[in-house]
């Protein structure tokens, strides 16, 4: 006998990675405290509380239909008077014999009396008289638990335990859960039943994981555990140390809808993957700005547009007509445009609008500009020098602005070019007008004033 107990010790020590103790601690269970706190004598349970102190919080609700006692370990089931029929055993009465106490308790599963846990019949018991009465705070009673638990539904009555009398064959120990005390009832009797299992959801192994299909999305995980996570850039998120159970994951970004909204995942004995969820943009761009200068002397204008998308900007239309592009015209741009060639002269109107890749577009946005010609033939103003030509007639005089022309003129005609007018052509500056370019007389001749080839 002394040989055995040294080879059961030898194994217990060399397979816990937890406990280091003395040889002569290694087998022994500790006792907890009875809760009682007042003294009533020198010495006494109040007054010296020995034991275990009780750990603080000293339940866990799994948020599951379970509760884990953080003193011994054990999960109990939260309701202390699930009236589901378990394993044939109808039990609307709440109270059961002790035979059909220990059929009920050996088939209850996940789905029964609120339980989202995972678990499967077998893993469920009826408590031992020890592990029962270890739910008892003997400074309580109506009920006799601890303050603050988290259990529902308990009766002010015994409840059976799975711990039968040692000389009475026929009887078995229960709790009486409104005052702590511990008696023995004949088996036939009408006890209530209150199952519990071992801490078996621990060691947390196992993880869910899925791709939401958008970077930034909060993943809410629900169900027999609760947690949140932020989706990665590529859009995968992940979550770990999980124990057996039904989940819920559901993600959610603000501009996006989610299909399906939210995904059931059940985890038995592996991780558990769950199919990507499809994002969909549903946010406009928004245009802040669009800039145009304010006194140019050319049709061909810079354009300054700012604006901003969730998910990023697809496309950019720029137009002088007001009507609402559709989606699909084949005038949008994808790149940002940064300048825009307007029909003529004078004051003209830009409208811009935006859309994202998902085909949200933005609200219309204008702005506008008045365009004074570089050039003018009579009343006729022109944006560039050899617009002006293009339209001279022989013996035409073409008017050009005190302004820097970017353009090479080839000329084949008669013409008198008088150049340096200021803005309004109402008079001159005095500086010429700059030619920067290349220009060639051919079959024609051009008469000059103020004029200077660059
Ligand atoms: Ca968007």
């Amino acid at each position: 006998m002394q040989r055995l107990f040294l080879i059961l010790f030898t194994v217990f020590i060399h397979h816990s990675p937890f406990l280091i103790l003395h040889s002569a601690q290694a087998a022994q269970a500790l006792v907890p405290e009875t809760g009682q706190t007042a003294s009533y004598g020198v010495r006494d349970d109040g007054d010296l509380r020995p034991g275990v102190a009780w750990p603080d919080p000293r339940f866990t609700d799994n948020g599951n239909g379970t509760i884990t006692d953080n003193l011994t370990g054990l999960i109990w089931l939260q309701n202390a008077n699930c009236t589901d029929t378990v394993g044939g055993i109808t039990k609307a009465g709440g109270s059961l014999s002790w035979d059909n106490a220990l059929t009920w308790c050996n088939n209850l599963s996940s789905g029964k009396c609120g339980l989202s846990d995972g678990s499967s019949a077998g893993q469920w018991r009826l408590p031992n008289v020890v592990e029962l009465k270890s739910l008892i705070d003997l400074q309580r009673v109506h009920p006799g638990l601890p303050s603050g638990h988290p259990f529902g539904s308990v009766v002010a009555w015994v409840y059976w335990s799975s711990s039968t009398h040692a000389t009475y064959k026929n009887y078995a120990w229960d709790v009486d859960m409104d005052s702590g005390f511990v008696s023995k009832r004949i088996k036939g009797s009408r006890d209530y039943v209150w199952p519990v299992r071992i801490g078996t959801s621990g060691p947390l192994n196992y993880s869910i994981s899925g791709n939401t299909s958008v970077a930034g999305a909060t993943v809410t995980l629900s169900g027999a555990a609760n947690a949140t996570t932020t989706s990665a850039a590529d859009g995968t998120y992940s979550f770990s140390s999980l124990s057996a159970g039904s989940y819920t994951v559901t993600p959610t970004l603000a501009g996006y809808t989610f299909t399906p909204p939210s995904q059931t995942v059940t985890v038995t004995n592996q991780n558990a993957t769950v199919p990507a969820f499809t994002a969909t943009d549903i946010a406009p761009p928004v245009i802040n700005s669009v800039t145009l200068p304010s006194s140019p002397i050319t049709c061909i204008i810079p354009v300054t547009i700012d604006a901003t998308d969730n998910a990023g900007i697809a496309g950019y239309y720029l137009s002088e007509n007001d009507a609402t592009p559709a989606i699909g015209d084949p005038g949008w741009s994808a790149t940002l445009p940064t300048n825009f060639t307007f029909a003529g002269l004078g004051t003209r109107t830009l409208y811009v609008w935006v859309k994202d890749a998902a085909g949200n577009l933005s609200a219309r946005s204008s702005a506008s500009v008045t365009i004074v010609g570089v050039a003018k033939i009579g009343a006729v103003e022109y944006c560039s020098l050899n617009a002006a030509y293009n339209a001279a007639s022989s013996g035409d005089t073409i008017w050009t602005l005190d302004a820097l022309l970017n353009e090479s003129l080839t000329v084949n005609k008669l013409l008198k070019l008088i150049g340096s007018y200021d803005l309004t052509y109402s008079g001159r500056t005095g500086n010429p007008t700059a030619l920067k370019g290349i220009l060639t007389i051919g079959t024609g001749s051009l008469n000059v004033d103020g004029l200077a080839v660059r």
